[in-house]
């Protein structure tokens, strides 16, 4: 039932205790980075003195433009010939940051993937497709050596080519795949092109999906299209990449593995942890990373704990699916809005199709939000007036939402522009 039982249903009170052992394990690899050991010194902060969970709000921060200032190698806690792997973020935000690992570093990695795609239900008779870049990006080798740690045969089939996705597949009896969302949805449309049915014409039977934000109802279609459940996976590149958190069996939360990441939501203001239950913004320290630890990393993503246990009988806390992060927020005619607020409302519509856009511009002086909708290929017919009283639907809707009345476009299925990689949902032309 599970990947590594005696990590897994640790009884809590035991969980803590290595927590705080491998914290203060580290804190003290962390001092020897020339970041951390000067921090350190200035703050006076010695790695035995922290002694309990509650300690960790005694240690300073560590952001996202922290690593930037001090690229490439002001985290390294090894002579650089003792790290053996480096990745970089996608950059969706800003320039990118790197991550080092050493062997120690790389083998844990894998395991806490295997660890993860086991828990969804990954078995070593699978044939695991893993389509999402290789490369500098985490999803790419992360899956590849965790799926092989596990057992499973991999294809390494990288992003793109969605035909040769589909004869990959139909080859070699593909039953399982990893990638983002928003790719299912174009590779069922192949299918389709192709007079291929998934459900017939494949062995599929999981999808593991994450790297970007998507609602419950997003899921819900991709598993109705295709008649394959899906599971979210949660990670990001300061963490490793993959294998930070995934959902289990019960598809409801995604278990955070906090014997290799301790685990805080804080305010985003105030900076103090959230009451439990309450949204904030995830905190991780590494636990169990040598080349590069990293102190209550920031991650701007947004989220909460699920409170109560969870019947697969893990006792590593679960979170609930990402809402958004606090730098995909945008203000507009002065209401705070996350993309993901208005992709919750269009999935209620089942006239609406798979991709949408939101932009945002200045027109006349005034900032005007306009969301462009591909409906369902049904559904785009002539007849004018059916979809301009659809539009309203859909913009009152959103508005009782956001509080702003957007404007909305509905356009023609797959004429939206389709990018390589993560969805871009948001574009902003606003003269600021
Ligand atoms: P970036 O996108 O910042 O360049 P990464 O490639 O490391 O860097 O992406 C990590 C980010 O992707 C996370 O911080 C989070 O915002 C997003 N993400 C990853 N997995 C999920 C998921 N399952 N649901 C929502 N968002 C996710
Ligand atoms: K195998
Ligand atoms: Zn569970």
């Amino acid at each position: 039932m599970y990947w590594k039982p005696e990590i897994e249903i640790l009884p809590r009170a035991q969980l803590h205790t290595l927590q705080i052992q491998r914290l203060q394990e580290s804190l003290a690899r962390a001092a020897q980075s020339p970041y951390y050991g000067t921090l350190f010194r200035k703050q006076g902060i010695r790695p035995e003195s922290i002694r309990t969970i509650d300690d960790v709000r005694r240690l300073p921060f560590t952001t996202k433009d922290d690593l930037r200032s001090n690229f490439p190698y002001g985290f390294l806690t090894v002579p650089k010939q003792g790290a053996v792997r480096l990745h970089c973020s996608s950059g969706t935000t800003g320039n990118p940051t790197v991550i080092f690992h050493d062997n120690h570093d790389l083998a844990s990695w894998a395991d806490l993937v295997a660890r993860s795609l086991y828990c969804a239900g990954l078995r070593d008779t699978d044939v695991f497709q893993n389509i999402c870049g290789y490369g500098l990006f985490t999803g790419g080798l992360g899956f590849q050596y965790g799926a092989e740690r596990l057992g499973a045969l991999v294809i390494p089939a990288a992003a793109g080519n969605t035909r040769r996705q589909i004869k990959l597949m139909q080859d070699f009896g593909t039953t399982a795949i990893h990638t983002i969302p928003s790719y299912l949805f174009r590779l069922h449309s192949a299918f389709v092109e192709l007079g291929l049915d998934p459900q017939r014409d494949t062995s599929l039977r999981l999808f593991v999906i994450g790297a970007e934000p998507h609602t419950e109802a997003q899921r819900q279609r991709i598993e109705a299209l295709f008649g394959v459940r899906a599971f979210n996976s949660y990670g990001l590149s300061e963490m490793n990449g993959p294998g930070v958190a995934f959902e289990c069996e019960h598809q409801n939360g995604l278990h955070v593995w906090e014997d290799a990441f301790l685990t805080e939501i804080i305010d985003p203001d105030t900076l103090q942890p959230v009451p439990d239950g309450e949204e904030g913004e995830l905190v991780f320290t590494t636990l169990d990373r040598h080349a590069m630890p990293l102190i209550r990393y920031r991650t701007r993503d947004l989220t909460r704990f699920i409170p109560g246990e969870c019947p697969c009988g893990r006792t590593h806390r679960r979170l609930d699916r990402i809402s958004g992060r606090t730098d995909d927020m945008f203000i507009i005619k002065g209401c705070n809005v996350f993309p993901m607020q208005i992709e919750k409302v269009l999935m209620r519509f089942a006239e609406v199709g798979t991709d949408y856009v939101i932009e945002l511009e200045t027109i006349d002086g005034n900032d005007e939000i306009t969301v462009k909708i591909e409906l369902q290929k049904a559904w785009f017919t002539g007849d004018i007036e059916a979809l301009e009283k659809l539009s309203r639907r859909i913009a009152n809707e959103v508005r009782d939402e956001i509080l702003v009345t957007p404007g909305v476009r509905l356009v023609e299925p797959g004429s939206l522009p389709k990018s390589e990689g993560k969805a871009v949902r948001v574009i902003d032309c606003r003269k600021s």
